[in-house]
């Protein structure tokens, strides 16, 4: 028989993470497994952006390396306040993938001061369990697999990723496009309703399809939304889709 998917108020339950138990508290408090990624250039686009969908979302996914006027006063601060005035977390892409040593440098210095301002980062865990240690201040979304065609994260690969997923207590869940344990928090990226794909090797689903096959708890949607002509209908669509294919997968 095939396993249940938990609802957010069991996971809310199990979950030990201060971050992760915010995000879950969220999801009740808005109705909303969406995460929008803010893949644009400038901070007044992603200030734009963050004000648009902030009440439709639970985290707003940055690349921060991308901005092109990147100031932690311009940009940080302003974001900084727009997440409290929206209630939503900030996720800073950044999937680590060196040494401890690196990449705590990386997260705490450098021109963007990640530590100081995200709730929650990507990494890989490709450099083993206590390359992890280092992220103190977020809650860490470990990369099982992605969802671009060709990927090496095969399935000896995700085995032994899953298991520092389980025990590494800065990890709140993990980003992949497979089914994992019901304990842990499933991110899906990859998600779009009228594409399937892009020419650069990006692959998507439906939120029906990720909820339905995967138990996804949380989609990550782009230029599904940022494209858009209308962003802020396009972000409460996706909401909305993705809510009720949660409610449908219970
Ligand atoms: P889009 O929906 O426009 O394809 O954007 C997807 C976003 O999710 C991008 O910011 C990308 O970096 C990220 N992402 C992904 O697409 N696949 C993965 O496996 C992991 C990701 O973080």
């Amino acid at each position: 028989k095939e396993e249940k998917r938990l609802s957010y108020e069991q996971k809310l339950e199990n979950c030990e993470h201060s971050v992760g138990k915010k995000i879950l508290e969220i999801a009740i408090a808005k109705q909303s497994n969406l995460i929008a990624s803010a893949d644009v250039t400038t901070t007044k686009e992603l200030l734009e952006f963050a004000e648009q969908v902030g009440p439709h979302i639970v985290a707003l996914k940055t690349h921060i390396d991308i901005i092109s006027d990147f100031d932690s006063d311009k940009t940080i601060l302003p974001l900084k306040d727009l997440a409290t005035k929206h209630n939503f977390l900030l996720m800073e892409d950044r999937k680590f993938g060196d040494i401890g040593n690196t990449q705590e440098l990386q997260y705490r210095g450098g021109m963007y001061k990640i530590s100081h301002w995200a709730d929650l980062v990507t990494s890989h865990v490709i450099a083993g369990y206590q390359s992890i240690d280092c992220f103190m201040n977020s809650g860490v979304i470990a990369i099982l697999s992605m969802s671009s065609k060709g990927a090496l994260t095969d399935q000896n690969y995700r085995a032994e990723a899953l298991k520092i997923v389980e025990t590494h207590p800065n990890i709140i869940g993990c980003v992949a496009q497979n089914k994992v344990p019901a304990n842990v928090l499933l991110f899906t990226p990859g998600v779009n309703i009228s594409s399937k794909g892009d020419d650069k090797g990006q692959q998507y689903n439906t939120p029906e399809h990720v909820f339905k096959n995967l138990h996804t708890d949380f989609v990550i949607v782009g230029r599904g939304i940022y494209k858009a002509e209308n962003v802020e209908k396009s972000a409460k669509l996706y909401k909305l889709e993705s809510w009720n294919a949660y409610l449908k997968s219970l």
